[in-house]
Parts: C-alpha cells; structure tokens; sequence
C-alpha cells in the first residue's frame, strides 16, 4: 500500500540516480535527494556561520576596550549589519531548512519531498546569493551598514553615495533568498499534508514534524510583506520614489511594519523548530513518552497564530500611538502561555525518569534552560515602560542571543549530535561532543548575560566604542566571545573525524522511537525498503514494536 503522490518522487529518482548509493560528488551537483539536499543546506549554513561567527569576533575584538582601535565607524557598521544579516538569513533559516528536508520525509514515511527539483532549485539559489552578499565587502564604500533592518531613511539617503551600493547588494540578497525561502515552504507544507505514509495521521506525526508544518506556514503567509517592502525600498533606492522618504511625502514607519509583520513572525520560523528538536531528543534520552502530546502539537499552531500579532512590539518606541502599544503589550504577553504548555511538557517528560546524558541531551537540557532566560526577558520587554527604558541598548542584543544562540544554535548542535549516526552510518565521539557542549554552555553565557547588565546602565548597540564605565563588563562578553570561537574546534575535528572513520552505528543507537530510526544508517536513496504502515502513537517508549515493518536492528 503507498499513497498516491509518491509516483512523482520514483519518477525523479529514477531520473537522476538508480542504484541506492550517493557518492560524494552528488553533493556538489543539482541533486534531488532530499537527503543530499539536506546535507548540502547544513554545510553550506555552517560556512556562513563561521564567517559570522568571525564577523562577531571582530566586534567583539573592538568592544574588548573603550576606545576606537581595530576598525573604523563605518566599517564597525558593515560588521555589525552583514554580522546580524548572515547569522539569520544564511545560517539560521538554511541550517534548519537543511536539517527539516533531511528528516521530514523520513519522519513521515515518505520517499522524498513533494517537489524535488523545486527543493534543488530553492537550494541553488542561496550559495550564490551569500557569495554575491559577502562580496558587497569589496564595493567602494563597502557593504551595507544600516543594521540588518535597513530601515529607512538611513538605508536609502544619498549622503556618501557609497553607501548605497552596498545597500542594494544587501537588498538584492534577501529578495531571494527569500523567494527560495518562499519555494521551501510550499514544499514543506505540500510534503507534510500529503505525503504521508499509510496511518500515519496527523495527531502520530513526530512534534518535529509539527513545528516544520506550523514554522512553513509563517513563511508562506508572512514573507511576502517583507519582500514587497524591499522592492519598494528598491524603487525608493534605485527609481526616486518616495515611498518611505519622510522629506517627500514618504512614510518610513510604513517599512517598519512591512519589515516586523514578517520578521517577528520569522523568529517562531526559527524557534518552533528548535522546539521540536527538544521535543525529539528528551524522550529518547529520558526513555519516556513526550508528555502532554496532543497539547504540545496544538501548541506549536497556537504560538504560530498568536506571533502573527504581536509584531509592533518591536515599534514601542516609534511614535506608535497609546491604544495600539497596550494591545499589543497584551498579545505579546499571551505568547507565554502556548510557549509555556511547552516548557511544562518537557519538564514533566523528563520527571523522574533516569537521564541518559549523552551530547544531544546535554544540548537540548542547556538549550531548553538557555530558553528560561531568553523567554523571561522577552515577557520583560513586552512591558511597555520596560521597553522603553531599554530601548536600543544591549539588553536587546542580549535577549535576542539568549534565544538566536544559547536556544536555537545549541539545539541545532544537539540535532547534529542525534541525527549524525543515521545521516553517516558512524558514531561521533563522545567525549569531544561533551567538550563542545561545556564550553558551548560557558561562552555563551559570559558572551551574553554581561549585555543584560550593560542595557540596564544604558550601553546602546551599534556602539564602536563606549564610556569607560562599561570597561568590565565588555571585558567579559569579548574573552567569552573567544571562548565560543574555540568551542566550534572539537565540533569540526569531531564531525569531520567521525564521518571519517568513527565506529559503525546501529540502526536506532539510541533506542528512539521516530520513523526514520527503521530504516538503515544512511537510509537508502529512497528511504524505506517498503513503505511502512503507522499503526502507533508516536513516542511510543515501553511499546511493543511501534511500525509494521520489520526493525532491522
Ligand atoms: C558567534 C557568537 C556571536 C557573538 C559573539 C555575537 C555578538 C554580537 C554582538 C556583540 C552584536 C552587537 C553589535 C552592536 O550592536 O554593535 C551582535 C548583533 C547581532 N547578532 Fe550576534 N553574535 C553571535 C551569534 C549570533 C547568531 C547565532 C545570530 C543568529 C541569528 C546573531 C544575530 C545577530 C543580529 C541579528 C544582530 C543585530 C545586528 C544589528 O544590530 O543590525 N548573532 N552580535
Ligand atoms: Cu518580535
């Protein structure tokens, strides 16, 4: 028994590869493995965020002191506004893309996703437009610098000239990424309502699965304001419109909300994922079934719907009247309670159960507890009069690390760690995967808790140099900047090593209960020998054998 709409995928698949083997020259052509694309995504993401992880340590390099004395102001802007645009747009959007198309349909019981030259395509455009992105560095006047907003009228003035060229590099790059963005999404989102495999209903899908489903759908409804808002900032740019030049008769608060409708909504395009990452890696490691199933799927949709109105909270302080800053203060505020049902289902998953503290655990625990602190500050700055008091300083920057690094980055990692033995067919080692994690846990936090202290006592961001009183705090946020750049070496010895020549991994090493730990490690190039028939609730620990197929373990 197969659904209907695989007959597609077989004929793609025969198309390009007919025996089950990827080779490695596949990753560097257009393939349409979902598998291979996976890969290719994440490796591409994780080159992006070396270079901005290198970008940060040269801000962090100039904020060591006081003084101005490694870069110039303009060029601090470049770092801070390619630093922030990369970091989002080419690590955490393509990373978890990657990650998502590597495992959806095998989660799903599918043989690929619902359009594979789409997804190759989608994948095709976003190495180009980094590298056409990276070499604004090179334009006379450099890069963009008007902070990864680019709000107007600072992005569009004509003052230098230079400026500008940058600018419009800045603007062509996420025009599309955010149409292959926008491809990905209506792939997801047709892969996961019809795709799947015989039983599996919606309410047996994996949280993961869920969170992909409810994070594509923010994509598809809330991306194009932000692409039409930069083809208008284009027009404005490039034609001598003044559709946002405030001198003309243009409104730049109209940009504002074009830019947050969209870019609130993309922060939960980011988090809902790394909610399913924790919602997949604790039971596995706690051996107990998630708790509160039904309630953490509902959940993912409802945080998805409530981040849909919350987006002025970003604008408290632009003029925005009375009346609108309350209402939205108020849904703000709402967005703890879905988030909440969460945080409640991992904690009581993980109630007194014996812990198996392997990497990915350690990961997804650091990263959930990371999360206490990047959800408490964010219910802070949803107060009103607490936001504006911070306003633009580095308790923002602070609170959006919390969740951008300490949350999402580290449950990335853990993924990493929990899917490598089924990605590679080899386990990784041990005790190079805890040492990334302690010194992960360690940086992080001297990189980030000094910014709530500094906000408090007025640093503002975007800053080159500062009052001296800041010296001590800065001091700590930059040594612990270094530390988190050192901490990425025992993870690329250990993923290139590992992949190398670790030892030989099992089919489900960690006894987990998802789809995808049926199948062989790599699974073949269509995934599953037959396709198998759901017949139980997923997380089904302490069950008989959950799938109708036989478990080749
Ligand atoms: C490698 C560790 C990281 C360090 C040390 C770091 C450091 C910093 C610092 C110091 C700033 C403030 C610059 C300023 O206001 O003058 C900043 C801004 C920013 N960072 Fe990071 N960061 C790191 C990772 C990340 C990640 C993983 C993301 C993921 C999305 C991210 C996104 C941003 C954004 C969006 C901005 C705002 C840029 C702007 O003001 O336009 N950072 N970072
Ligand atoms: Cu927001």
């Amino acid at each position: 028994m197969t659904n209907s709409p695989s007959i597609e995928i077989t004929d793609a698949a025969k198309n390009s590869h007919s025996e089950n083997q990827t080779s490695w020259r596949d990753y560097f052509g257009f393939n349409t493995d979902h598998k291979v694309i996976g890969i290719q995504y994440l490796v591409t993401a994780f080159i992006f965020f070396l270079i901005a992880g290198l970008l940060a340590m040269l801000i962090r390099g100039e904020l060591l002191t006081p003084e101005l004395n490694l870069v110039d102001r303009p060029f601090y802007n470049s770092l801070f506004t390619m630093h922030g645009t990369i970091m989002i747009f080419l690590w955490i959007i393509p990373s978890l893309s990657g990650l998502a198309n590597y495992l959806v349909p095998l989660m799903i019981g599918a043989r690929d996703m619902a359009f594979p030259r789409l997804n190759a395509i989608a994948f095709w455009i976003v190495p180009p437009a980094g590298l056409f992105l990276l070499s604004s560095f090179f334009l006379p006047g450099g890069s963009a610098q008007s902070g990864w907003w680019s709000y107007p009228p600072l992005s569009i003035q004509n003052s230098s000239g230079h400026l500008l060229n940058g600018q419009l590099f800045w603007i062509v790059t996420i025009i599309l990424l955010g149409i292959s963005s926008i491809m990905t999404a209506v792939n997801f989102v047709t892969t996961i309502v019809w795709m799947r495999a015989p039983g599996m209903t919606f309410f047996r899908m994996p949280i993961f699965v869920w969170t992909v489903l409810s994070a594509q759908l923010l994509q598809l409804f809330f991306l194009p304001s932000l692409t039409g808002g930069l083809i208008l900032l284009l027009f404005d740019l490039t034609l001598g419109t003044s559709i946002f030049r405030p001198f003309q008769g243009g409104n730049p608060i109209l940009y504002q909300h074009m830019f947050w409708f969209y870019s609130h909504p993309t922060v939960y395009v980011w988090a809902l994922p790394a909610f399913g990452i924790f919602s997949e890696i604790l039971p596995a490691f706690s051996r107990n079934p998630l708790f509160g199933y039904r309630s953490v799927a509902i959940a993912s949709f409802g945080i998805a719907i409530v981040s849909a109105f919350v987006w002025v909270h970003h604008m408290f302080a632009s003029g925005t009247p009375g009346w609108m800053r309350m209402l939205f203060m108020f849904t703000t505020m709402l967005v703890a309670v879905p988030t909440g049902v969460k945080v409640l289902a991992w904690t009581a998953t993980l109630w007194k159960s014996k812990l198996h503290l392997e990497t990915p655990m350690l990961f997804a625990l650091g990263g959930v507890v990371m999360f206490l602190f990047a959800g408490i500050t964010g219910v802070m700055l949803g107060a009103v009069p607490f936001d504006l008091h911070v306003n633009n300083t580095h308790f923002i920057v602070g609170h959006f690390h919390y969740i951008v690094y300490n949350t999402i980055t580290m449950a990335l990692f853990g993924a990493i760690y929990f899917w490598f033995p089924k990605i590679t067919g080899r386990m990784y080692a041990e005790g190079w995967g805890k040492l990334h994690f302690w010194l992960t846990l360690i940086g992080a936090n001297l990189t980030f808790f000094p910014m709530f202290p500094l906000g408090l006592q007025g640093m503002v961001r975007r800053i080159s140099s500062y009052d001296p009183e800041y010296t001590q705090w800065n001091a700590i946020a930059s040594l612990g900047a270094f530390l988190l750049g050192i901490s990425i070496l025992p993870f690329i010895a250990n993923i290139i090593g590992s992949w190398l020549m670790g030892t030989t991994a099992s089919n489900n090493p960690w006894r987990a209960t998802g789809l995808e730990w049926t199948t062989t490690s790599p699974p073949p190039r269509e995934n599953f020998a037959e396709i198998p028939t759901v017949t139980f609730p997923p997380y089904s620990y302490g069950q008989p054998q959950a799938w109708s197929v036989d478990s080749q373990e």
